[in-house]
């Protein structure tokens, strides 16, 4: 999976009845694990949804603005740095300046168990952490993103 924006196929803007879900998996922060992030983004990609792949170190402007950009269903946000308790509230809270309130944003990494209430709050809707099968993953995108109106 190449850098920036990569895509696994060509998107259009247009709204066509019946679509793919369209998922943008972004790495905030500064740190460079992208393993999770790639292997995530190709379980979803071969489980037949539309992936973007930001590549490694993105600011929470530059997520939304290629979640806004790309016009997507759900983001996917892999973070292994510990900068999550700050980074995944700024994306959420951003996206609701944006009007983009109703895109899905999860995520999964390096998250210790009494931080994931606290980013439910704030309005993460799921974390995964270390050894979640991807069949799991697949399943949850599945049921929970569908396309925005
Ligand atoms: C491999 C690894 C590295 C590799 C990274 C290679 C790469 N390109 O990714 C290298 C050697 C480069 C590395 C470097 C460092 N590492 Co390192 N690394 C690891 C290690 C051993 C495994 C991570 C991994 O790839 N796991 C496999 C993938 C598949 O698992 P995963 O990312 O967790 O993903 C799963 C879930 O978390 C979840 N998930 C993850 N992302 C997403 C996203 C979405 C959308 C969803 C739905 C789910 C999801 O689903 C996946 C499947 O179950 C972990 C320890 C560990 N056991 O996790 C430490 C670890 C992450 N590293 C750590 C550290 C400290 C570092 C260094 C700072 C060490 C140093 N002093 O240099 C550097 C930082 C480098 C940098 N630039 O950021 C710490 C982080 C501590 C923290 N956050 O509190 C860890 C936890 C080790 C430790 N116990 O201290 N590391």
């Amino acid at each position: 999976m190449a850098s920036a924006l990569a895509r696994s196929r060509e998107t259009t803007k247009e709204r066509k009845p019946g679509r793919k879900v369209r998922i943008l998996i972004g790495k905030p922060g500064l740190d460079g694990h992208d393993r999770g992030a790639k292997i995530i983004a190709r379980a979803l990609r071969d489980a037949g949804f539309e992936i973007i792949y930001t590549g490694l170190h993105q600011t929470p402007e530059m997520i939304v603005s290629a979640a806004a950009q790309e016009d997507v269903d759900g983001i996917g946000l892999s973070i292994l740095s510990g900068a999550h308790n700050y980074l995944l509230p700024r994306i959420v809270e951003m996206l609701r300046e944006k009007k983009m309130g109703n895109v899905v944003v999860f995520g999964g990494g390096i998250i210790p168990d009494e931080d994931i209430p606290k980013l439910k709050r704030k309005g993460v809707d799921r974390m995964f952490t270390p050894g979640t099968p991807l069949q799991e993953i697949v399943e949850y995108v599945r049921e929970r993103v569908k396309p925005r109106k």
